[in-house]
């Protein structure tokens, strides 16, 4: 096995009223866990591919050999997203919610202006993923902050970019608890996120 679950640092509980213990559950023991599962499948027989780290594998994915790359691109990338998914996220009141902090705090205000400008623009980003994928605030190659959107399960690190936060809008992350009412998800998403914690994959880049 080269990839395993990273258990959660919380209960599946821990981030109610904003995202249910249920969807939490089969969030990351199912679907985090395929993920996994077809990934490790696809690396199986592929040693150097095994000795790089998913980072790379991501970053490179067009040198992944063109058998497995879709596969590779799919659940590698799922694999990744949720990893990062799980750490931003912390229960609300605690560690989650808030304001940025920090160097993250600093560089949103430069870019975006203000805090309420900068959540406005990932809000709308999110909504308007057609289908499933992810919003994201990645830090480009000139070291400044952005938001994008991935489709599906690529990950920014495929385009370059090095994600320190990002929103999962696929129907699994909110469906039983909000239904089509994806805005509403995207608004209370924002009391459980961990703001240290993005500053810390903040500094992990940027240094
Ligand atoms: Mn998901």
């Amino acid at each position: 096995m080269l990839y395993t679950l990273p258990p959660l640092t919380y209960g599946f509980g821990a981030l109610e009223p904003y995202i249910d213990a249920q969807t939490m559950e089969i969030h990351h023991d199912r679907h985090h866990q395929a993920y996994i599962t077809n990934l490790n499948a696809a690396l199986k027989d592929h040693l150097g591919l095994q000795n790089k780290s998913l980072e790379e594998i991501l970053t490179d994915i067009n040198f992944v050999p063109e058998s497995i790359r879709l596969t590779v691109r799919n659940h590698g990338g799922g694999t990744y997203n949720h990893n990062l998914f799980w750490q931003i996220m912390a229960p609300a009141g605690k560690l989650g919610g808030g304001l940025p902090v920090g160097k993250t705090a600093r560089l949103i205000k430069e870019k975006f202006e203000n805090f309420e400008n900068f959540q406005h623009i990932f809000n709308n980003t999110a909504k308007s993923v057609f289908g499933s994928g992810w919003a994201w605030l990645v830090i480009n190659q000139f070291g400044h902050l952005q938001v994008m959107a991935t489709p599906n399960q690529d990950c920014p690190l495929m385009f370059g970019l090095k994600p320190i936060l990002g929103l999962d809008v696929w129907e699994h992350a909110y469906y039983l608890q909000y239904q089509n009412k994806r805005p509403d998800y995207i608004s209370a998403w924002w009391h459980v996120v961990n703001w240290q914690q993005v500053e810390a994959n903040l500094h992990a880049i940027l240094g």
